[in-house]
């Protein structure tokens, strides 16, 4: 699985790439991330890639050439395309697992007050990472990156998605370590007790419990199973 971001920051992502469990599975060569700069593809001699709107107002605008020549330097037929925009379609984790299984995505980050509209024309989505406004799209890029790569076969340990929040449309139940008593804080007992199935019940009732408090519309439109709804009675 490859990434390429198409960015007028690429030292935007020099950390991303060079820490921890990204940099570990890169050099494992499970996964593939590469920063294309679109400055490079300007034509004009002083690189401009933004220009005034047209119609007049404030601000200026990202010029849809430079994007365009860069995507065709990276696109593949098996490539795609995704633009980042607060416009966008909000990404969740079930996009994570879809990009997770393409061979090739393509991020494009905006920057500046906005872009050309036809540059709109030319991906397969446009996507955002909430409801707030940033200055452009590298930490969305990082985000999606990050939620993708950490899917893909290598980086992280198989059995580590599985509790992991959202991905059984759940928030995750709490965790603990050493030491069982930290400043009078216990480790709750059944985790003491080596009962797999007490275990198990008690993490699932734990993660109906902190989905209903904290995030209830979770739950809305959720199949329950008959164990879920017995625990969530209780
Ligand atoms: Cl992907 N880009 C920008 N500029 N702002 C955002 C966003 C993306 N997602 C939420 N806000």
């Amino acid at each position: 699985m490859k990434i390429t971001v198409l960015t007028l920051f690429p030292e935007f992502f020099d950390s991303f790439r060079s820490t921890s469990i990204i940099a570990r599975a890169l050099a494992k060569q499970e996964i593939e991330f590469e920063t294309v700069d679109y400055r490079l593809f300007t034509k004009d001699k002083h690189n401009h890639v933004d220009d005034t709107p047209c119609g007049g107002g404030a601000g200026m605008v990202l010029m849809v050439q430079p994007i365009a020549d860069a995507l065709k330097s990276v696109r593949t037929e098996n490539s795609y395309v995704v633009l980042l925009t607060p416009q966008g379609t909000p990404f969740k984790q079930q996009m994570a697992h879809t990009y997770a299984g393409y061979d090739h995505l393509i991020l494009i980050c905006g920057h500046y007050e906005g872009f050309d509209e036809r540059i709109r024309s030319l991906v397969d989505a446009e996507v955002s990472i909430g409801d707030y406004v940033l200055t452009g799209g590298e930490i969305g890029a990082m985000a999606i990156s990050d939620a993708v790569f950490r899917l893909c076969t290598g980086v992280i340990r198989e059995a580590s998605h599985e509790d992991d929040s959202f991905e059984n449309g759940l928030l995750e139940y709490p965790q603990y370590t050493r030491p069982i008593d930290y400043e009078g804080q216990q480790v709750p007992e059944v985790l003491l007790s080596g009962h797999h199935a007490n275990i198990r019940k008690w993490r699932l009732k734990e993660s109906l419990r902190k989905t209903y408090l904290r995030r209830p519309e979770l739950l809305k439109d959720r199949v329950f199973t008959k164990e879920e709804k017995v625990l969530f009675d209780e």
